[in-house]
Order: C-alpha cells, then sequence, then structure tokens
C-alpha cells in the first residue's frame, strides 16, 4: 500500500480513525498466535457501517488487502497481518443495539465482547449460552467468524445455533442484511449461516441479531479423577445417560500441573492420569442424591478413582479454573496447538491410535491434552523445549500434525474444530475437506469478493 492510498483514504473518509504507530501496528497485527512478525501498513478503526463499506470500496480500488479484527484471541492466526495489509478492526463497533422480548434477540455490533453480550443478556432474564474461557477478551464476531464452540457445546450447540441474523459488507462494499432475525425462512441458499464460520474471507460482519434463551436449571459442579483413559468415554456415556449434561470436559495431570503452577488450587489429593470437570441441572436435593448414586456407580465400576462436588460457587468456580486456566497456564512454553474432532462414537478408536503416534513422535515433548471431550473436541498442546530453536520445533510438529491429519482423515475427523483454519493449519485442509469442496469453496469466495482484498491466504492461499 503506497502512502497516497492511505491519504486517499483519509481525503474519502475524513472522520476514519487510521493508526500508523509502530506499537499500534504490532498491537492489532497478531493475535494470541505468535508465530507470524506483525506487519500491516495501517490500522483503520471505523465507527459506522458507512465508513467500512467505504473502506471496503477504497481497497477495491487500490487493491489493499484488508484483514478484519476483533479481540485478536484467536489460536489459528486468523487476524494476523503480517504482509502489509490494512488491519479493519471492529473495536469501536462494540455496542448493544437493541433487545426484542418478543423475538429473544439482542442485536449487537461485532467488536462487543462475549461476556459484554453475557451480561446484556442476563438483564433481560436470559441467556446467550455460547461461552468459553476468552469471554472477557474475545469479540462476537471473531466468534461467529470462527464458529466457535467452548464449553457449553454439549448442551447448546456451536455459534451456528444462535445467530438468528447477520449485516455484512460483501468484498465489493455492498451491504447484505442476511436473514432478518427470522426462525422460518425457505427461501433459496441460506448465506447467514455460509457467513458463520468463513473467518473474514467473505464480508466484513458490521451488526449481529444473536438467539437468547432461557437460564438452565440449577447446576452442579464436579471433579473427577479416572484411572485411565477408557475410563474417560464409560464415565461420560453414564453421566450422559442419567444427569442432564451442560458440560463435560476434561484433562490430564500434566495439564493440572502447569495450572496448579500458574495459581490454580488442587482440589483432589493423590495423582491420577486423568480429570473430568463437568456441570449438569441440579435443582434440588432430589437431584443432587441422584447426581451422587451416579457418581457412587462410576466408582463401584473403577471407572471413577476420586471425585468432588462444589459445595459453593466460589468452589465451582475453583473447579472450573482448573480446565479454564490451561491455555494461560501453557502459554510461556510456546505451545504448537492442535484442535481437533472426530465423531464422538469414533472418540475411543482415534484415542488409542493417536497416544500410540503421539508417544513416538514427540518422545522428548511434553504433550498436553485436555478439551471438549463430550464433543469429540480434542485441544493437544505440544510445548517447546527451551533447548530447540523456535522454527525447529514449529517443522517437528508440522511433521507429526501431517501425520495427525492423515489419522483424522481415516477416521472422518476434522483439522479444526472450533478454533478455525486461519494460516496455522491452512497446510492441512486438505484432510478434512474434499477437493471439489475446496474447488467449490474457492468459487464461493470469487464470488462474494472478486478482487481477494477480504483476508487473502487466509483458510487458503
Ligand atoms: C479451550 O478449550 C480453548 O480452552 C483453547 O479452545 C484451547 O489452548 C487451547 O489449545
Ligand atoms: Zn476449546
Amino acid at each position: 500500500m503506497s502512502p497516497q492510498a492511505l491519504a486517499d483514504l483519509s481525503s474519502r473518509l475524513p472522520d476514519l480513525r487510521l493508526l500508523t504507530e509502530p506499537g499500534d501496528l504490532e498491537h492489532y497485527g497478531r493475535d494470541w498466535t505468535r508465530r507470524w512478525t506483525p506487519a500491516p501498513l495501517a490500522i483503520a478503526l471505523p465507527a459506522s457501517i458507512e465508513e467500512v463499506q467505504g473502506i471496503v470500496r477504497w481497497a477495491n480500488d487500490h487493491k489493499v488487502a484488508i484483514v478484519p479484527s476483533g479481540g485478536r484471541t484467536g489460536l489459528s492466526g486468523g487476524a494476523v497481518a503480517a504482509n502489509g495489509e490494512l488491519v479493519l478492526s471492529l473495536a469501536r463497533m462494540n455496542r448493544v443495539l437493541g433487545f426484542d422480548a418478543v423475538d429473544r434477540t439482542l442485536t449487537v455490533q461485532p467488536g462487543i465482547a462475549l461476556e459484554a453480550v453475557h451480561t446484556a443478556a442476563r438483564e433481560h432474564g436470559l441467556i446467550y449460552p455460547v461461552d468459553f474461557a476468552a469471554r472477557g477478551s474475545c469479540s462476537i464476531g471473531g466468534n461467529i467468524a470462527t464458529n466457535a464452540g467452548g464449553i457449553r457445546v454439549i448442551r447448546y450447540g456451536n455459534t451456528r445455533e444462535w445467530i438468528a441474523g447477520l449485516k455484512m459488507v460483501a468484498g465489493n462494499g455492498e451491504l447484505l442484511d442476511l436473514n432478518r432475525g427470522l426462525i422460518k425462512n425457505s427461501s433459496g441458499y441460506d448465506l447467514r449461516q455460509l457467513m458463520i464460520g468463513s473467518e473474514g474471507t467473505l464480508g466484513i460482519m458490521v451488526e449481529a441479531t444473536l438467539r437468547l434463551t432461557d437460564p438452565p436449571p440449577t447446576s452442579q459442579v464436579m471433579l473427577l479423577a479416572l484411572p485411565d483413559m477408557e475410563a474417560l468415554m464409560q464415565v461420560f456415556a453414564l453421566f450422559r445417560a442419567k444427569l442432564s449434561l451442560q458440560a463435560f470436559e476434561f484433562f490430564t495431570d500434566v495439564a493440572l500441573k502447569h495450572v496448579l503452577a500458574h495459581g490454580a488450587q488442587r482440589a483432589i489429593d493423590g495423582d491420577y492420569p486423568y480429570y473430568v470437570v463437568t456441570e449438569f441441572d441440579a435443582a434440588d436435593e432430589r437431584a443432587q442424591e441422584a447426581a451422587l448414586a451416579v457418581f457412587e456407580q462410576g466408582m463401584e465400576q473403577e471407572w471413577i478413582a476420586d471425585g468432588v462436588m462444589a459445595q459453593s460457587e466460589a468452589q465451582a468456580a475453583a473447579l472450573w479454573r482448573l480446565r479454564e486456566g490451561i491455555t494461560e497456564s501453557l502459554a510461556p512454553h510456546k505451545p504448537y496447538k492442535n484442535d481437533i474432532s472426530v465423531r464422538i462414537g469414533a472418540v475411543p478408536a482415534f484415542l488409542h491410535e493417536i497416544q500410540a503416534l503421539l508417544a513416538r513422535e514427540y518422545p522428548q515433548m511434553e504433550v498436553v491434552w485436555f478439551g471438549h471431550i463430550g464433543d469429540g473436541n480434542l485441544h493437544i498442546n505440544v510445548l517447546k523445549p527451551t533447548v530447540l530453536a523456535d522454527t525447529d520445533f514449529i517443522a517437528q510438529c508440522e511433521h507429526v500434525t501431517k501425520l495427525l491429519a492423515e489419522t483424522l482423515q481415516r477416521h472422518g475427523g476434522s483439522i479444526s474444530a472450533e478454533h478455525g483454519i486461519g494460516l496455522v493449519k491452512r497446510a492441512y485442509l486438505e484432510s478434512t475437506r474434499s477437493a471439489a469442496e475446496i474447488a467449490l469453496m474457492r468459487g464461493v469466495k470469487a464470488v462474494f469478493d472478486p478482487n481477494g482484498i477480504l483476508n487473502p491466504g487466509k483458510l487458503f492461499v
């Protein structure tokens, strides 16, 4: 992008906030991946739909690439700007625009944080049920762009289920008002759903209408210690059959070690290889007794070695911290992240196979397993040994990811369950999508973004 191009942007949109200081370029040019050196040419912070449209039209005229940007908590490099792009940050478009009590929808701008959406929904006695640890920093726009999942998918599904309408600025600057909050709309292709999970490659979101729902009944949180990996899915089957689950998450002793070293509090004495944090409806004493009976059944079967049931909200939060604090506790070790999924029914066979694969390929490295096992979604983080250079470490991890992708392909799984493809998993897209599908995806991209200005290089080259 030439300085003249930037001057033209300012003259077309005199009120547009533009940042070009090195500190700002660095701040807005990266996400939670730390692999790429941020190098955007400028940051634009539009405050209106008209300004977003003006930026997109200008980018077409000057053939400038745009990286749409939300909370930049992504783990796949989808919001990285390392090639002189214009970052279009939606940080100033972060307001609640309206609540409709009859439709039970909340209309928001895309830059609003997930946690602020939760608060706004609760003010009306309802909830927006998608939830995960980055809630305070991630933006709803980024959640929608990656079809984010999180810890309540087992009960409520992914972000996709909760989007009643989207306003998007397409690659030619045209404003699309998609689905307009309708519940029933059988009028052809659902372009709203096409936008969800498109990682900023088809349009720039400027407004979203979210479905809300009733809060769940009072719940109970339990931490379980398990003797082996087989027990994981056995306990899951037992709990799912007998209880109304809101969450079922697992982590290993290695994850526990890191989260404890990071300030979380031990809740179970003794060392066990696997742990589960589960939350389920328990509205009254009878429901709590029933839950205890299920727990005891698991103990008798020797699928559960030990467990605690939270006795207060503070204790429930402490148990959740053991699971939700993992990502932060691993960050100093520059982890290589895998976010993979298979059908729930395929989990046991898949786990066996990749356990052997990872033990063989990473004999010297610390491999941390955790995730949303009740959805068939695993997060496998490989920690960088201090003696290895960053580039050697990544090269080795990419080699193993190729093997992992082949295994996933055999099991019909996905190389990205909920974080997106971005830059990090671009080379492995073929393991999850057929050549015919990718060709169609490219065709769709060309229709929505004929000049290829929207987040180029993300998802595919
Ligand atoms: C989680 O489930 C997030 O905590 C992050 O999806 C996973 O850090 C990761 O690998
Ligand atoms: Zn996750």
